[in-house]
């Protein structure tokens, strides 16, 4: 479900489940973590995270065939999409997602929680829990946050519209936005600038940069709140018909309960 290349002291990680448009499952997400273990014991200085050149689908977001029944909390935090934003921000060299095509669901975060994005022209991205009366969970909205202001967020929250690279890199969401042919150019030339600086201090400001970034104080109440709330939509009926309509490949019908 991934392809691995390392060339000095940069890792390509590719994402190679075309036949599910990428969708990020528990499988796929321990080859990724097992990966990255691995480049910590090579000493790799920057990871490149992309889907096959040419793709029209960079990730189709979770994997909605492993989306739990109504009654169980779809992103608990040992859910595959949890512990790969976690790999991802507590990996110690920077990563860089390179995206061409459409972005979906949880991949947006995924990328969001990358620590630079470089994206081509034609790129969208599609943040959609609202298509699926999915109640995303906290830290996956302060991933949201953290990358976009409070109006972005609740724009891409609310509408679940796709809104082009370009847009979200005016707005200071992505890093770049380059034309298709000068995309591997403009990646792996910031990833060899950053891989020749020096490793111990860029992993601990990316460290220090995650801390300051999740400080955010919550009274207990307010997240058994949060938690109560959530709980009211995935035993909701729209949280199964959602999950349902799109096996039966059909519009889910939402009636707010
Ligand atoms: O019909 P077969 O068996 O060939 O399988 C189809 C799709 O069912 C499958 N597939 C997926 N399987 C599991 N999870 C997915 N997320 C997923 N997406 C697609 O891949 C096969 C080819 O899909 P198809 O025919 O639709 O491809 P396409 O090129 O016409 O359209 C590509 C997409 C991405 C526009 C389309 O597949 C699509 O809209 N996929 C769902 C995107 C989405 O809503 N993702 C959110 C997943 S849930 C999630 O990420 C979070 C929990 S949340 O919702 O909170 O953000």
């Amino acid at each position: 479900m991934l392809q691995i290349e390392i060339t000095d002291r940069i890792a390509t990680v590719t994402l190679d489940r075309e036949d599910r448009r990428n969708a990020l499952c528990e499988e796929m997400v321990d080859q990724f973590s097992a990966a990255l273990e691995s480049f910590r014991g090579v000493g790799v200085r920057c990871v490149i995270l992309r889907a096959r050149p040419g793709c029209k689908v960079w990730s189709a977001g979770h994997d909605i065939n492993e989306l739990p029944e109504a009654g169980h909390d779809p992103l608990a935090w040992r859910d595959p999409l949890r512990k790969l934003i976690r790999e991802i921000e507590s990996f110690p060299a920077p990563i860089i997602a390179m995206i061409e095509g459409s972005v979906w669901g949880g991949a947006c975060e995924t990328v969001f929680a990358c620590d630079l994005i470089i994206a081509a022209d034609d790129v969208t991205f599609a943040a959609t829990p609202a298509k699926l009366s999915v109640p995303y969970n906290v830290g996956g909205l302060l991933t949201f946050l953290n990358a976009a202001n409070l109006r972005i967020a609740k724009e891409m929250l609310f509408t679940a519209a796709p809104l082009s690279a370009s847009r979200l890199c005016s707005l200071g969401v992505i890093n770049h936005v380059v034309q298709k042919s000068s995309l591997d150019d403009v990646v792996y030339g910031m990833a060899k600038r950053i891989a020749a600086n020096a490793p111990l201090s860029i992993s601990v400001m990316k460290e220090q940069l995650r801390i300051l970034a999740g400080a955010h104080a919550m009274a207990p109440e307010d997240f058994e709140r949060i938690q109560g709330l959530r709980r009211v939509v995935y035993n909701s009926h729209d949280y199964a018909e959602g999950r349902l309509a799109f096996k039966e490949k059909r519009k889910p019908e939402f009636n707010g309960e």
